[in-house]
């Protein structure tokens, strides 16, 4: 058996999970799937068990992904970083960040992010600049009710400008003590979420499901990014893509079809 028949079949007998990031990895930032993407899933179902990991809400998720029935498709969809966790369509885990750092706490973040957004000068300025989620804070200069216009133009100024950056380091300076981490997931804000609360919180709900290897892939995973923590991961196999298309192209090397 040449080299390359012989990988192929090891890896055809082991027990394999891709976990994939939604943002940037399976969709383009906010958009919905495309459906060459929808069908390369399809497919990789036949080789692999597959699983998401998003930092947005199910919502959200759903909206990208094509509707609710994105539980039924994937086996494992962990949304809020797995701090809302559904397997085989059913809802098997909730956090709640409220609970965990308390009323004050949360109200001290909430006022201080408040404050230093309204202090910023940007393109164009919309509404809800905090989302309290179940699991996590999402702290958004713009405002989520931005366009997507006004989303991609605060992108650009943002990479020019590093709002996002030093607003984090803001974050950190004054709420570090308290545990919480911060992160940057996608093109206009930022998540905030206690220690231990980032994407490596979903590998509990799979580490023990027998699977002989789990491929995470995403597209945010040098430091500060919100795939950086599950990226370096013991548990994990790291891949870092850069767009939908460097994904599957990825996929389809690792699992030779
Ligand atoms: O990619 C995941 C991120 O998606 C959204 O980011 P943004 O609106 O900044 O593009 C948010 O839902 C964010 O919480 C999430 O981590």
């Amino acid at each position: 058996m040449n080299s390359f028949r012989l990988i192929k079949s090891k890896m055809s007998s082991k027990k394999i999970l891709c976990l994939f990031d939604v943002d940037g990895t399976l969709t383009k930032p906010r958009q919905v799937i495309e459906a060459d993407m929808e069908q390369f899933l399809e497919t990789l179902k036949t080789h692999a068990s597959v699983g998401l990991v998003g930092g947005s809400d199910l919502v959200k998720i759903a909206e990208q992904m094509k509707g609710m029935s994105v539980l039924d498709k994937y086996e494992n969809v962990f949304s809020e970083n797995g701090l809302v966790a559904h397997k085989y369509g059913e809802e098997v885990h909730r956090q709640s960040i409220a609970n965990h750092i308390g009323e004050a706490n949360l109200q001290k973040l909430i006022n201080f992010s408040l404050r230093y957004m309204s202090e910023l000068e940007l393109p164009v300025k919309r509404g809800t600049f905090v989302e309290f989620r179940s699991g996590l804070i999402n702290l958004c200069p713009v405002g989520r009710s931005c366009s997507q216009a006004e989303r991609d133009q605060f992108a650009e100024y943002d990479k020019e400008h590093q709002l996002r950056s030093k607003f984090r380091a803001a974050l950190i300076e004054n709420f570090g003590h308290l545990g919480l981490r911060f992160v940057i997931g996608g093109q206009i804000s930022l998540d905030a979420f206690p220690e231990g609360w980032d994407k490596t919180y979903c590998l509990r709900f799979v580490e023990n499901a027998g699977f002989d290897e789990i491929h995470f892939f995403g597209d945010k995973t040098s430091e500060g990014g919100n795939d950086y923590e599950i990226f370096l991961d013991s548990r994990t196999i790291g891949h870092t893509v850069v767009s939908p298309e460097d994904t599957r192209k990825q996929v389809k090397e690792l699992l030779n079809f």
